[in-house]
């Protein structure tokens, strides 16, 4: 079975989120199966890391709405698969990912890419993801290339909008422009033309699927994907464990090597260079509402009373920048660290007891499923993937989890927590029990190939027929 895999960006040539982290994990679990042959394609930013060796293989000419844009196609082949990098000067040549007034076109340029070469190469499935990729679906069906399409909400707070004025320019007919299509709201939607045109689709986890049917998390688009609900399901992330692996991770001071309780003592005194009987919290994340970071904030001076410490680490919104910055210098028990260090935060889920992840919503999280493979124990608000992998009960994936949105509940959490971590032989023997969890991309990557085989088997029977 032939995969094109298409996405907006994909570790470790380019990262801005978990999207990424999927992008390079769970195609080399599809590879690695052995079922499926999986071609990843990806633009080729100016600033991403480039591969060791690749080579130009294509050189193209795409035209729509009276535009001309040149085209070349870089191919590459890194563990175990084969990438494909598109460039083009406005989708290349910018100095970030997204949040550019040409967007729009930017990614509509990369979606006629990938369709372009779809059209070159016959793929059982075209695998889009987010809204980046998802005009695809529709050029797709406009050459009517045979390939099923599968299409994967990471986030549908992103949705890729914009005002209805594109239309002409992005060279996509009016007749799309109506309220089962692509219209939203008098704006275009590119994830509205995915989800109208894929074949199957899919989101990452099965309480985000729910979620997103509703209109507390639906982002508009929850009676839409009711619609289509018959051809929607969940299928959870999985982390990449070779990246993150406690015995061979580099970034490490101390490495697991079958004592846990030694691996964790060792890599927290590394962390803060002293030793300390107090639980250590830490929050890794983008500075944003999703994450509920402003719960966090809100709790600061009760969190500063606590018998613990908290490190955080992460980029985003300036208020909140500033807002983590203050407490930092205030309270004793609390630091900061602004930006994204890989290998930081590798330290910090080693050193960790607790991971703080008290995201308003999340489609899955990984970083959970990261801080259980390290040994700390996660604290979540209970919603989208983080329900689906931290529990109660001691099954795999113990850990915290709060209901409520609010910061007395976060608070009630933290309290929790503080008594759970004094109960030495509990708290662990739930580290323990986490830390032999499979978070692996194995058995999402089965549940794709089966998704994928059910696509392409009926195509078969439908030849039959
Ligand atoms: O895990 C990758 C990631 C998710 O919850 C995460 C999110 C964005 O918000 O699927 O995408």
């Amino acid at each position: 079975m032939k995969l094109l895999f298409c996405a907006s960006e994909a570790y470790p040539y380019v990262k801005s989120g978990g999207l990424a982290d999927v992008a390079h994990a769970l195609p080399i679990a599809l590879q690695k199966s052995g079922k499926v042959s999986v071609t990843r394609i990806i633009p080729l930013y100016r600033f991403a890391k480039k591969p060791a060796t690749m080579v130009s293989f294509l050189h193209e000419e795409i035209v729509f709405a009276g535009a001309r844009f040149k085209v070349i196609y870089y191919r590459t082949y890194e563990e175990g698969i084969e990438t494909i990098f598109v460039e083009s000067h406005i989708l290349s040549d910018v100095d970030r990912l997204y949040g550019l007034d040409n967007d729009a076109l930017r990614f509509t340029l990369f979606s006629r890419a990938i369709v372009g070469y779809a059209r070159k190469e016959r793929f059982d499935i075209i695998h889009l993801n987010d809204w980046h990729t998802a005009l695809a679906a529709l050029f797709v069906k406009e050459f009517a290339l045979p390939s099923k399409i599968v299409f994967t909400i990471h986030n549908l707070a992103f949705q890729g909008v914009f005002d209805a004025s594109w239309i002409s320019v992005l060279g996509i007919s009016p007749h799309y422009f109506h309220m089962d299509l692509l219209e939203f709201y008098g704006k275009i939607n590119f994830m509205k033309a995915a989800i109208a045109f894929s074949d199957a689709l899919t989101t990452v986890s099965p309480t985000y699927v729910k979620e997103i049917q509703t209109p507390e998390y639906g982002c508009g688009l929850d009676g839409f994907l009711r619609k289509y609900a018959y051809k929607l399901q969940g299928i959870r992330n999985g982390i990449d464990t070779e990246t993150f692996n406690p015995s061979a991770d580099e970034t490490l001071s101390c490495r697991y090597r079958g004592d846990l309780a030694g691996f964790k003592t060792c890599s927290k005194a590394a962390l803060l260079r002293v030793k300390t009987d107090l639980p250590l919290f830490i929050f890794i994340g983008r500075l944003t509402e999703q994450k509920g970071i402003d719960l966090i904030l809100k709790l600061s001076k009760e969190i500063a009373r606590l018998p613990m410490l908290l490190a955080m680490i992460g980029e985003g919104e300036e208020r909140f920048v500033k807002a983590c910055e203050a407490i930092d210098a205030k309270a004793a028990n609390i630091s900061f660290y602004r930006g994204y260090d890989e290998a930081l935060a590798h330290r910090m889920y080693a050193a960790a007891d607790f991971l703080l992840m008290p995201s308003r919503f999340e489609p899955c999280g990984l970083n959970q499923m990261i801080a259980m493979r390290y040994g700390a124990v996660p604290v979540v608000h209970k919603t989208g993937g983080l329900a689906d992998t931290v529990h109660r009960e001691a099954v795999c994936g113990q850990g915290i989890l709060f209901e409520t949105f609010t910061p007395e509940a976060l608070l009630a959490a933290l309290q929790e927590a503080l008594q759970y971590y004094h109960d030495r032989e509990r708290f662990q023997k739930t580290e323990y029990f986490n830390f032999h969890c499979d978070f692996s991309f194995a058995k999402p990557a089965e549940e794709y190939f089966m998704l994928y085989e059910e696509l392409t088997g009926e195509e078969k029977i439908n030849k039959i027929r």
